[in-house]
């Protein structure tokens, strides 16, 4: 309808933007912001905990402690990315829904350095953790607003680096801590999926498509885990924890 067109281009330009060819979400209408809110404060205290995580990890195997600060420190690069997002869009984090929504997974992560279970602590962050990460970057690069996408694209690749490092860490010390990390995907994989279904109303928002979150999550999660070393009907198994949990 030209028509209308017309009297929506006079009336309010921002609107027209979102109607536009390239099928973007309107970054600037209330419902986005308000989703933003949600969804970028889970991101920047994801990248604040995975930077105290690391950290954590050094202290139980001291002799790659630099190797992990490093790792730290680059989660600190990307949460200050991704605060400068929030504020291009004009958009204020809501913090303390992001911790509660860590919360559960957070409280595994600590009793687990507690006991000084490496292994726990390593599938917690840098694969489940990364995992997540590295598929809600994927799916969100390609909607993102200019700035956004740009800082995204920069960051996924950081994770890949931190993934690779849980990977390996894990495969050099599969035989003695497979019944330890079996243990703990059945305790903890059903809590990413939990968040994955926390986070779907407000990622649609973002026009972030549930079924490709999870399908692009269990690419990574399954890769990582063939590189760890166990057989595709481990794998398998493994993975049905979350249907179950
Ligand atoms: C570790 O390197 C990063 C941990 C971050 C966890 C991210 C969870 C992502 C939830 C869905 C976010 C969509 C992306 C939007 C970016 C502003
Ligand atoms: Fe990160
Ligand atoms: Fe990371």
């Amino acid at each position: 309808m030209h028509f209308g067109d017309v009297m929506v281009t006079l009336a309010n330009p921002a609107e027209v933007q979102s109607s536009a060819p390239d099928g973007l979400p309107d970054f600037t209408s209330v419902a986005y912001k308000d989703a933003y809110s949600r969804i970028n404060a889970i991101v920047i205290e994801g990248e604040q905990e995975a930077h105290d995580n690391y950290v954590a990890i050094g202290t139980l195997i001291p002799e790659q402690a630099e190797e992990l600060t490093k790792l730290a420190r680059m989660e600190l690069k990307h949460m200050k990315g991704f605060t400068a997002c929030a504020n291009n869009l004009g958009v204020t984090a809501d913090m303390p829904f992001a911790k509660e929504f860590f919360s559960p997974l957070h409280g595994n992560f600590q009793e687990a350095l507690a006991e000084g279970k490496v292994a726990t602590c390593l599938l917690i962050q840098a694969i489940l953790i990364e995992a997540f990460a590295i598929s809600a970057y994927h799916i969100y690069i390609p909607v993102a607003d200019p700035f956004a996408r740009k800082i995204t694209e920069g960051v996924v690749k950081d994770e890949y680096t931190h993934l690779n490092y849980g990977q390996e860490w894990l495969k050099a010390n599969l035989e003695s801590i497979r019944e330890e990390f079996e243990q703990a995907n059945r305790e903890n994989l059903p809590l990413v999926r939990k968040m994955l279904d926390q986070v779907a109303g407000d990622a649609a928002v973002l026009a972030m498509d549930k079924e490709d979150l999870m399908a692009d999550f269990l690419s990574s999660y399954q890769e990582a885990l063939m590189e760890i070393g166990f057989t595709s009907r481990e794998i398998a198994k493994l993975a049905a924890a979350a249907l179950v949990g």
